[in-house]
């Protein structure tokens, strides 16, 4: 019986061994002074991307109203966590808030698809009571969904109506970014095409530098790009993940970022469509044996999504939306990217309440959980 070769670099016997430790102490010796570098190189980079943040925090101060621009500048301690803060009214407030709409509107016909966004700072409503002064494409956090069929010709249109400078990224765009995807100043205009030609969900956001602050400020949206041949699905619905770092409550003021709480990824809450639990107050609905379809987007700006439903498996799952191939079968949890999306679908044949979450159960903690009521039964579901 032959016994498996080993695997190279590792030798058998003492002589092998020796042979290794001296091979192991020479590769050290080249790595460990590579690992400084690297690491001071590293250090170099945070400290000048944080000085890099603070000079555009600094300059968006002096062209805008500091009233509505008001940025703590990252400080390297960030604020206590406001996690789960509520007024005492929450509940009435949650069930009167408009939740985002998640169902997905159909394509534009024609070839051309037209797409106007306005940018503009609005308060907003991130959970029940939190106000935040967002960065905004139209007024909304996410921006609105966009919904095209492969091969249209997607005619984007920005206005900045904001009093800094901000562009739009489009990750379904094949396209010279630095001509797209470039600033418009205040009060400007400006328009772009792109060919939709690659099918699946993809985020769109702001990538004005430091695109990072822009991002979690709310400057981002999903656009579908729907092949000509999906399958059929009953419902079809858009859920955009999203963190918030805030450096205040926003219970009697609006917040605004906490640049520090952002670069340690500690956010104050997490959500599906820019506010904490909304789909718990105001489930998605389905009827049973309906295929469902969840077009997810993790806006990030740094936490991954673990997308699950409980209560069944995602029967199809497009893994970062790749809608060329085909997809994965009966998949209990599905990771997608910061910056990523996924399709998936499921079937669910008998009445209940089953619950989405990213299954990175600390952004259920912070608000990242809706419900699906298949059959319109009564009652609620926590999880
Ligand atoms: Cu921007």
């Amino acid at each position: 019986m032959s016994s498996y070769p080993a695997p190279a670099g590792y030798a058998s016997g003492n002589d092998g061994a020796g042979l290794f430790v001296k091979v192991f102490a020479v590769f050290a010796g080249i790595l460990i002074p590579f690992v400084m570098v690297v690491g001071l190189w590293l250090a170099i980079s945070a400290h000048q991307a944080r000085d890099d943040a603070q000079k555009a925090a600094a300059t968006s101060g002096q062209t805008a109203n500091p009233g509505t621009m008001a940025m703590p500048a990252a400080t390297g301690v960030a604020t206590p966590s406001f996690a789960g803060a509520a007024p005492a009214n929450a509940m009435a407030l949650a069930m009167a808030h408009a939740a985002y709409p998640a169902a997905l509107a159909p394509a534009p016909a024609g070839d051309v698809a037209p797409v106007d966004l306005t940018i503009e700072n609005t308060t907003i409503s991130i959970a029940p009571g939190i106000k935040y002064e967002a960065w905004t494409f139209g007024g909304t956090v996410p921006a609105p969904v966009i919904h095209v069929r492969e091969g249209q010709l997607v005619k984007v249109t920005l206005h900045n109506s904001s009093p800094m400078p901000h562009s739009v990224d489009f990750h379904a765009a094949q396209i010279a970014p630095n001509v797209a995807f470039a600033n418009v100043m205040p009060g400007d205009s400006k328009t772009f095409t792109f060919r939709a030609s690659v099918p699946g969900v993809f985020m769109y956001h702001c990538g004005t530098a430091p695109a990072f602050m822009h991002i979690a400020n709310g400057m981002y949206g999903a656009i579908v790009v729907e092949p000509k041949n999906m399958p059929h699905a009953d419902r079809q619905y858009v859920l955009v993940s999203g963190e918030w770092y805030l450096g205040s409550s926003g219970l009697h003021a609006p917040a605004s970022l906490d640049l520090t709480k952002a670069e340690q990824m500690t956010p104050d809450w997490v959500t599906w469509n820019g506010y904490a639990g909304q789909y718990q107050t105001h489930p998605l609905t389905a009827d049973p044996g309906q295929t469902v379809r969840f077009w997810v987007v993790d806006a990030g700006p740094s936490l991954n999504t673990e997308f699950h439903v409980v209560g069944t498996v995602l029967e199809r799952a497009w893994l970062n939306a790749d809608l060329v191939d085909p997809p994965q079968h009966d998949i209990q949890t599905a990771v997608v990217p910061a910056g990523g999306g996924g399709v998936f679908d499921v079937r669910i044949p008998e009445k209940g309440i089953f619950p989405f979450v990213s299954h990175s159960f600390a952004s259920v903690q912070l608000g990242e959980v809706g419900l699906l009521n298949v059959g319109n039964v009564p009652g609620t579901m926590s999880h």
